[in-house]
């Protein structure tokens, strides 16, 4: 069976949303990264990035979640358009992109920078706030005239968008007045937050009991980088 290597982070929850909309068979495998489990040897064997989330199915191994959304979709020719020289097919490609190289990871610098850096850090989380709230405000703009990322059709782009959308109070620190300048926004997460398949995905992190606290431990795990400055 395939197994999902998983936390109950954005870009884990992305896949999740997947398996459930496509109702294939799967086992969850937590990988608690608070305590360090991302690099263990066995698990950079899987995932030498030492990240979630990863599938493995067989003697097939994915890793990064839009290669993961994209691997499941096209093999299930569902949720995304197959014709490979096609318009829609370009398009697709771009909006995922735009997800997995701006959205994800300016959208993850500015939490990092927002709630976990220490001072001073003004100038990098200006960079990571100004950069994320530039391509949330694209994803706006294209949501004023699309229903869902793609157009008239829900795709594996709309899954790769809930998995952050739902955090821009917190990548923002703008809290519930977030969604009075992300109206379009709020309006695509409302109508992918009322497929049945989110909830199952969100019942998986109930499922495996993941360390809470933000200790010193934990932060050494997340955050090795800050071994160096103690140098
Ligand atoms: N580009 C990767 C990023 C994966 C990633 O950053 N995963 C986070 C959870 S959302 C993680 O594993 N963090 C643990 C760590 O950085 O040590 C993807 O899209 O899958």
């Amino acid at each position: 069976m395939l197994k999902f290597y998983y936390n109950a982070a954005p870009n884990p929850m992305k896949v999740a949303l997947l398996l459930e909309e496509l109702g294939l068979p799967y086992e969850a495998v937590p990988v608690d990264t608070r305590k360090g489990e991302q690099h263990s040897a066995e698990f950079l064997k899987i995932n030498p990035n030492g990240k979630v989330p990863v599938i493995v199915d067989g003697d097939v191994r994915v890793f990064d979640s839009n290669g993961i959304l994209l691997y499941l979709a096209d093999r299930a020719k569902r949720f995304v358009p197959t014709d490979a020289a096609s318009a829609a097919r370009g398009n697709m490609i771009s909006w995922l992109m735009f997800i997995a190289t701006g959205i994800g990871p300016f959208s993850g610098q500015s939490v990092h920078f927002r709630h976990a850096a220490p001072e001073p850090k003004e100038y990098a989380l200006n960079r990571y706030d100004f950069e994320a709230q530039r391509h949330w405000k694209i994803v706006e703009n294209h949501l004023a005239t699309n229903t869902y990322m793609l157009g008239d059709e829900y795709s594996i782009v709309d899954m790769a968008f809930w998995g952050w959308a739902r955090l821009i109070p917190y990548v923002l620190g703008t809290g519930d007045a977030t969604w009075t300048t992300y109206p379009n926004t709020k309006r695509l997460l409302d109508l992918i937050n009322a497929r049945p398949a989110v909830a199952r995905a969100d019942a998986l992190k109930t499922k495996h009991a993941f360390k809470a606290e933000m200790d010193d431990d934990a932060k050494r795990n997340m955050f090795p980088q800050n071994e160096r400055l103690k140098k």
